[in-house]
């Protein structure tokens, strides 16, 4: 297995006034950019799990609409983001196939929030991991990573995936840095806005 690095960016150390990390994980289906988020917002190398796709998988994998694609995740990507000087976000990317969903739970142990990125033209894709996420009751955001297809309205997009109002859904564009930034502190707002909604309930 070739435990990739990308050379940016370069090492970060760990602020020393940092007082909370959050474990975050990056879902969505096969080829939505998941190890290209993980990967452009890390200070940190990320770790990359990626595997040549290769002719076996040739029918058990559906390549549809990302055939220019090479490789893929076979267990996960990890990188890390300093939101501010205390808090720091610990980044998981799934693998996006089928075969390796049963990684997913185990995965999710531990974590805060999820982020399910969303391909407009594959849409049905993210439909078990948003299923996934609903099943361990783990708040979660939608992005939509653009790929530069004529953008549906997000509205659209919402109604499409079922997805309740108070679920925040978003563009990016996931090679970004600051658009990937964008979605992971609209995940942490929206963590903060559901414990204080439980605060004030209790
Ligand atoms: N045009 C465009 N291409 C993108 C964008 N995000 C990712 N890509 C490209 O889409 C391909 C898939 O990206 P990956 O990050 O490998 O997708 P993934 O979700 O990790 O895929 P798996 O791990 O195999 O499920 C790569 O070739 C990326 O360069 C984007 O926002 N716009
Ligand atoms: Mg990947």
């Amino acid at each position: 297995m070739d435990f990739r690095s990308s050379e940016q960016p370069a090492r970060t150390p760990l602020r020393s006034t940092t007082t909370t990390g959050l474990k975050i994980v990056v879902v969505g289906g096969f080829g939505v950019g998941k190890t290209t988020m993980v990967r452009s917002v890390s200070e940190i190398r990320p770790l990359s799990t990626e595997e040549t796709m290769t002719r076996a998988g040739v029918g058990v994998d559906d390549a549809s609409g990302v055939e220019t694609k090479t490789t893929t995740t076979v267990a996960f990507d990890f990188g890390r983001i300093s939101l501010n000087e205390q808090m720091v976000l610990y980044l998981f990317g799934a693998p996006g196939q089928e075969r390796f969903w049963f990684l997913w739970d185990r995965l999710f142990s531990g974590t805060l929030g999820a982020v399910v990125l969303v391909d407009t033209r594959r849409l049905a894709d993210s439909w078990y991991a948003i299923d996934r996420l609903e099943h361990h009751g783990m708040p979660f955001i939608v992005a939509r990573n653009n790929f530069g297809e004529p953008a549906h309205p997000l509205e659209r997009v919402r109604d499409a995936l079922s997805l309740s109002g108070d679920v925040p859904l978003i563009d990016c564009d996931a090679r970004r840095r600051e658009s990937s930034k964008a979605v992971l502190i609209a995940l942490v707002n929206h963590l903060s806005t559901l414990s204080s909604a439980r605060e004030s309930i209790s």
